[in-house]
């Protein structure tokens, strides 16, 4: 079985609990690195492992099909070959860039059709033929094909969007069950939860997903723009109807305080760029709130920021130097503070199982979402 189920919070929906996988076991609740074109930006395979204690990363069908495309990474023997990557991997399957896309694609009953952002050349992404490109990936963990509605958007168009991933997620379900893994390893897939903010659509949604049996379901269509708490509202709903024994994914969140109160909410696994793209922009996310490193304030502030958290950034390099290396658009800079923003994430969901664990989870994490949360 791929999800065991070990511990239960008493007062919260928290969970902790195994995912295992060939390419190794993954302590839920969890966070995964997002990196989308086959590197975690900024960051050695090795820091993932050994600095950051990284137990599974993202990867995305949309863009490795487009660049370097799907015949040189199965001529590499797969994703984890070519990026030198041995954890486990979950591909996103291209359905959220997509949506981005907005001007430069269409939807119809057979897929997706839309234009690359790198030279405007035509494709068709298809509920079979994200299956057959995360195949060749070779990821652990695959996702359907979706449509990942806009916020905010009508009842109308939040029912006809939902309606069309439930038939792909259906046609991608059997693409899946028809083909078989190409290098060895075992293959998961998750089913996808739309619906919009719309509370009917949204429970109709998971009731759906979960009779499909797929070996986890994720849940799609929130952290597009609306207010954190309706969010968490759709969360909450969401998690009460999902089966205790699948692992669950809420895709594309976020913060810092938004992992601590959506596992409370009963998540298992998160992804998002925050951690890796605010670094790039001088923001480090610590125990006590949210630095900007670029801030004046930091130039001759020539102490580090936290001893006793085991990052280079906290424990090695001042405030001002980390400054100055901003002010230059220094690259090091870069992957110092993508380093220290996602053993941060890491750290925190790491805070979060032990205190499951131990029970205390539920008189901690409020406050905790308060502390992370303020600009320093
Ligand atoms: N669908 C897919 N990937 C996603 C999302 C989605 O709805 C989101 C929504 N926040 C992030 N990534 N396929």
């Amino acid at each position: 079985m791929l999800f065991e189920l070990h511990k239960e919070d008493q007062s919260t929906k928290a969970r902790k609990g195994i995912l295992k996988t060939d390419h190794g076991n993954i302590e839920t609740p969890i966070f995964m690195p997002v990196g989308t074109l086959g590197t975690v930006k900024a960051v050695k395979p090795e820091d993932l492992r050994d600095k950051i204690h990284a137990q599974i990363i993202l990867g995305n069908a949309y863009h490795l099909y487009l660049r370097p495309g799907c015949d040189i990474i199965e001529e590499a023997g797969g994703l984890h070959r070519f990026m030198q990557w041995d954890g486990p991997i979950l591909t996103d399957s291209g359905g959220y860039q997509i949506y981005s896309l907005s001007d430069n694609r269409e939807l119809k009953e057979k897929g997706a059709h839309f234009k690359s952002h790198l030279d405007g050349s035509k494709h068709l992404f298809t509920p079979e033929n994200v299956v057959e490109i995360q195949r060749v990936l070779g990821s652990d963990i695959m996702m359907l094909l979706d449509e990942c509605p806009p916020y905010p958007c009508s009842y109308e168009y939040a029912k006809e969007s939902m309606e069309l991933t439930h038939r792909w997620a259906e046609r991608g379900r059997k693409a899946f069950l028809d083909t078989e893994s190409k290098y060895g390893h075992r293959q998961y897939q998750f089913g996808i939860i739309q619906g919009g903010t719309y509370e009917d659509l949204r429970k109709e949604s998971t009731q759906f997903m979960t009779e499909q049996d797929f070996e986890g379901l994720a849940i799609g269509g929130l952290s597009v723009g609306e207010p954190a708490e309706l969010m968490y509202e759709m969360a909450d709903l969401n998690t009460d109807l999902m089966p205790a024994g699948k692992p669950r994914y809420l895709m594309g969140v976020g913060t810092p305080a938004n992992l601590l109160h959506c596992v409370a909410l009963g998540i298992d696994m998160f992804d998002c760029v925050m951690p890796t793209r605010n670094a790039r922009n001088g923001q480090i996310f610590t125990r006590h709130g949210i630095i900007n490193i670029r801030n004046a304030k930091w130039k001759n502030h020539h102490k580090v920021f936290d001893k006793e958290f085991p990052s280079d950034v906290s424990q090695k390099y001042t405030m001002s130097y980390l400054h100055h290396l901003f002010r230059n658009s220094e690259l090091l800079g870069l992957e110092l503070t993508s380093i220290h923003n996602l053993t941060f994430y890491l750290w925190l969901m790491e805070q979060m199982r032990k205190r499951i664990k131990d029970g205390t989870f539920s008189d901690w994490y409020a406050g905790m979402a308060e502390q992370v949360d303020q600009k320093i």
